[in-house]
């Protein structure tokens, strides 16, 4: 009786020779799927298509190529059931002795980083696997080759009847093996497709089920006050490393995160003093201890116990400078041996380093709520200049651009209401978490005369609309010539002319920078 072998791989290695013995050697005939056909074809190999056989062309994009019953009819059929065979016989099936099948690439497909989801679908092998199992479970009757190492193996035993039936039992155990871990890849893979999957495909990397499993990494002596117990979990310590003082307290914790994020915001040399996540004095120059000396003069006693950032190594000029005064937290990229040293006297203080860039988790923000969690995008989208719309009559000066520029690159890292005084990249006055925005102006207006520094030619920023112009009309009696704000209340016109008659500069951002 004729034997037939159906053939079809995406692997294609090994396979030629292989064919050539079963035809030549073994009187074969061969049944391949398009690709492994089109091989067979060049190599002068004799070979009929799966769709000639069964009459059906491959189809839906490849998706439908081998699964027909001419196919798992040939293999499932117990030769030894005259049912069985009665049946084939009835529909035109032939026995298909052996099947070589290997599957389209899912594996190393989901490796690639480039991968898209729609790719990775597609090479999920449905009837590869189909015809693997039909094969599997008739081992009795069928040899089935998943893998290319075993060719030699099988052709070796085809003239054994007995060695023959007892590999077909180990290699039937191979397809299963192989399957299993095919559907473990697949079914790992879209296990973390759930689990990224964007709510309501909206927000990027906003998970539809949080799981948050994050290990403890330190019990920390307590929580926000004595009385409460606390606890640190997650990779805290990936991203900074404490040099010396005293162990993190839970409120450290929240200012150095916070004093992070700011300080991210700028690129020249700048010094960011903080007291309970707010900035007190934000200051860029040529060199730190310039900048330190512009934002220590915004507030001088808010930095006692506060926090201190800046965005280069930390020298020994500044370190001398800073040591004088009492803070909880210095946070820089790096310290130089001298700045060290002088800090070192200091035992109990806090020196941080921020190691490389933040871990993509930084990307999201968390919040507890009664019953849950909030989770939503840090505000990072950034915003750019050009994007932003002058609303006045006036068009603002370079030095008043780039204090715009700063004082709105603050205000986001304050709490809301915020209203930030600012000269050219320099706070003067911070106004931070009032109920009322008139109020928060009012702080920030005070703040700069207890600094003794005058707000006359200082822009002032906004991270929500002005509702009314009364707040623009404050800044502008304190001596703000331009305001940054988002634009956006339904009064705009009445604020923008409030503007206009005193002078002033007025940009419209477009985005609002609340922070609750
Ligand atoms: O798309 S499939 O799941 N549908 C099928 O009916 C089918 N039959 C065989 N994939 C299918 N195959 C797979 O095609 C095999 O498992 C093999 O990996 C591949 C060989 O295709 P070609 O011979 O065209 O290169």
């Amino acid at each position: 009786m004729q034997k037939n072998a159906l053939l079809s791989v995406s692997d294609k290695s090994g396979l030629v020779p292989f064919a050539k013995a079963l035809v030549e050697q073994h009187g074969y005939r061969l049944l391949s799927t398009g690709g492994t056909a089109k091989l067979l074809e060049q190599e002068g190999i004799p070979v009929t298509e799966v769709s000639d056989y069964t009459g059906f062309p491959e189809m839906m994009e490849g998706r439908v190529k081998t699964l027909h019953p001419k196919i798992h009819g040939g293999l499932l059929a117990r030769r030894d059931k005259e049912e069985h065979m009665a049946a084939a016989a009835e529909h035109g099936i032939e026995m298909i002795d052996l099947v070589v099948v290997n599957l389209y690439p899912f594996e190393e497909t989901v490796a690639k980083p480039d991968v898209t989801f729609e790719l990775a679908i597609e090479n999920i092998d449905i009837g590869g696997p189909s015809m693997l199992r039909s094969a599997a479970k008739n081992h009795a009757s069928v040899s089935v080759v998943v893998d290319a190492a075993d060719y030699d193996r099988v052709l070796a035993a085809m003239s054994d009847e007995a060695a023959l039936l007892k590999l077909r039992r180990e290699l039937a155990l191979k397809v299963f093996q192989r399957t299993s871990s095919y559907d473990g890849a697949i079914a790992a893979y879209l296990e973390a497709q759930v689990a990224e999957a964007p709510d309501l495909g909206e927000i990027s990397g906003i998970p539809a089920k949080l799981d948050l499993r994050l290990p403890q990494v330190q019990s920390l002596r307590y929580g926000e006050n004595p009385h409460q117990k606390a606890a640190l979990y997650g990779n805290f310590f990936d991203c900074f490393e404490q040099l010396q003082g005293k162990e993190l307290s839970f409120n450290n914790i929240i200012d150095i995160t916070a004093a992070t994020y700011l300080i991210g915001e700028f690129q020249k040399p700048t010094v960011a003093i903080l007291k309970h996540t707010n900035p007190c004095g934000v200051a860029s120059a040529e060199t730190l201890v310039e900048a330190w000396e512009q934002a220590f003069v915004t507030d001088q006693q808010a930095p006692f116990g506060g926090i201190i950032v800046v965005n280069q190594t930390m020298d020994a000029d500044l370190a001398a400078i800073i040591s004088k005064i009492f803070c909880e937290v210095i946070i820089a990229p790096d310290f130089t041996p001298a700045a060290r040293e002088i800090f070192a006297k200091k035992k109990n203080l806090r020196l941080m380093t921020v190691k490389g860039s933040l871990p993509a988790a930084s990307l999201q923000e968390m919040r507890s709520v009664v019953g849950g969690v909030l989770m939503q995008d840090r505000d990072t989208m950034p915003d750019r200049p050009s994007d932003w719309k002058i609303v006045s009559k006036r068009q603002p000066s370079d030095e008043e651009m780039r204090a715009m520029i700063f004082g709105w690159n603050v205000v986001k890292h304050v709490k809301s209401n915020a209203i930030v005084y600012a000269g050219c990249e320099r706070t003067l006055g911070v106004g931070a978490g009032q109920m009322s925005r008139v109020d928060s102006s009012k702080i920030a207006v005070w703040k700069a005369g207890e600094a003794g520094l005058p707000l006359e030619g200082s822009i002032v920023a906004s991270d929500a609309f002005f509702p009314f112009a009364d707040g623009l009309i404050a800044a502008a009696e304190a001596g703000a010539v331009a305001a940054i704000q988002p634009g956006g209340s339904v009064r705009d016109d009445e604020v923008i002319a409030a503007a206009d008659e005193r002078n002033m500069v007025m940009v419209f951002t477009g985005k609002r920078h609340f922070k609750h």
